[in-house]
Order: C-alpha cells, then structure tokens, then sequence
C-alpha cells in the first residue's frame, strides 16, 4: 500500500463542475485510504485570500478536505503559483499542515524534495519578477488589506489580461530549467523530486536522481485529465491517472 499521495494542478473553480467532481472522487475513494496527502500547489484556480473561506465554493473544499484530515490523513500543502495566499487560516479550517518550499522529507526510506516548480521556471524572467514581488510580505499585506471583492476583481482582471494576451497557455507551459533542477538535488541531496506547474506530466532522470512531473487536471472536456503519484512503502513511486488506472514507467 501507499505511503503518501502527492497531487497538483487540479485548478479548482466552481465554473468547472467536472473538476470539481474528479477531484473529490479522488479524496473520498482514493486519499481517505493513505497516511498521507501532499497538496502541491494550484489547488485553485486561485485564492484571493482567507476571508473567503466562508463562501460556498471555497467552504465545499474546505469540507471536504477536512473529511479525508477527520478519515486520519495527515494533509500537507505547498502553495503553487495561483494559490499562494493561502494562509492559516485555510490550513486550520482544512486540518491540514502548510509546508515551505523546498521542503525535503524522508518517507518510505527514500529522501524527497517537494516543490511546486513555479521558481525552477528561471527563464521566464518576467514571471520570475512577478513572483518576488508577490511573495513579498509587504506586498501581500498591502494587497489582503484591500476588501474582498475588489482583490477577486484584480486577480480576474490579470487572469482576463493573460487571456486577451494570449500568454496563459504559453508561458504556463514553459519548463523548468535543468540547472535549476539540478542545482535543488545537489543542494538536498535527494533521491527524487517531485514538482507540477509545467503540466508536462513525466518521469526524468536527472544526475542526482529521478523527477516526477505531476499532471494538471481537467474533467470538464472529453479528453479527461489529471492524476496523482503514490509512494509505496516499498519506497517505488507509481503514477496513476485522473480514474486511479496505473501508468507505466
Ligand atoms: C497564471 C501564469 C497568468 C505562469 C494573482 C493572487 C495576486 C492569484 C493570482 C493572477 C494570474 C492566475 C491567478 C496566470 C499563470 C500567468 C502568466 C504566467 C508562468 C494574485 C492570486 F497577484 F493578485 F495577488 N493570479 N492568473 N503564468 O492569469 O491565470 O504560470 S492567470
Ligand atoms: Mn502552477
């Protein structure tokens, strides 16, 4: 059996029922039956901050992450690039624990490095500088202090923005950089690595170890996607797809 889920990219948004669905088909069939459960960012389409968890969407999630934390699953979270305001007060209402990036653990005998893979995407320079500015406290605090609907009202006008621009879908594919990668091995000195972001689902083997590439998902099209990676205690990865079939290495 498993010893931990990890999963990323899901982009939860109630605009997207099929998603939604998917998703919490895999907590209540899937997640509830492992020790662990490794959020590893863009859960959300995107989060504008902790005072709407009180909102239905966001309350739903919130439920049902909960359940699986009640079920006796020990929930981790590392923000992505979309849901990065995520505070305390989701992790609290949620049951689950927030983790900083890196963060590297040993688990079924073999030492993992988990990152979104946002900041290993060091080419793209303008949404490098974006990123600081952003994850500035400062910044943050000048932006949570701003009523709830107009910071909705922002991050919709930059998401409407990146469509018009055209620029979502191309820039969100652009990969990690391979010094980058190869620079978080060297310096944890772990065995595998495991990121989302790029949505370019894979398995890459690096110099300093073996790199796993989460999906992003989408069930609202016919060609259904997503899916997660399971640690066995037998310290193998295993990826397997939106509907839990296993994927061959
Ligand atoms: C997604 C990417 C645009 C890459 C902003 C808080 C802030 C969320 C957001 C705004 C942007 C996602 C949600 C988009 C990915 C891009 C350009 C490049 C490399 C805030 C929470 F800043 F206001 F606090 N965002 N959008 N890119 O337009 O969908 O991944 S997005
Ligand atoms: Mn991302």
């Amino acid at each position: 059996e498993a010893a931990a889920l990890f999963v990323s990219d899901v982009h939860l948004q109630a605009a997207m029922p099929g998603t939604v669905e998917l998703f919490l088909s895999f907590l209540d069939q899937h997640a509830k039956r492992s020790p662990r459960l490794y959020l590893m960012g863009d859960l959300f389409e995107y989060w504008a901050g902790d005072d709407d968890l009180s909102s239905p969407f966001p309350a739903r999630i919130v439920a049902a992450l909960r359940a699986v934390a009640d079920a006796g699953v020990a929930l981790y979270w590392l923000g992505g690039n979309r849901d990065f305001l995520v505070a305390s007060g989701f992790a609290e209402a949620s049951g689950l624990t927030l983790l900083a990036e890196p963060h590297v653990e040993e688990i079924a005998g073999k030492r993992l490095v988990l990152v979104h893979g946002d900041a290993q995407c060091i080419d793209d320079h303008d949404y490098q500088a974006f990123r600081a500015q952003v994850r500035q406290p400062m910044w943050q605090a000048a932006f949570l202090a701003q009523p709830l609907e107009k910071r909705k009202a922002i991050i919709e006008g930059m998401r409407e923005g990146s469509r018009a621009a055209q620029q979502v879908k191309t820039m969100e594919i652009m990969d990690v950089n391979t010094q980058a990668i190869d620079a978080l091995f060297a310096s944890t000195g772990a065995q595998i690595m495991v990121h989302g972001h790029t949505h370019r689902p894979a398995l890459h083997q690096h110099v300093g170890g073996l790199r796993y590439v989460l999906p992003d998902w989408d069930g609202d099209t016919e060609s259904v996607r997503g899916g997660w990676l399971a640690l066995g205690r037998d310290g193998v990865m295993r990826r397997f797809d939106a509907h839990g079939a296993p994927i061959a290495d």
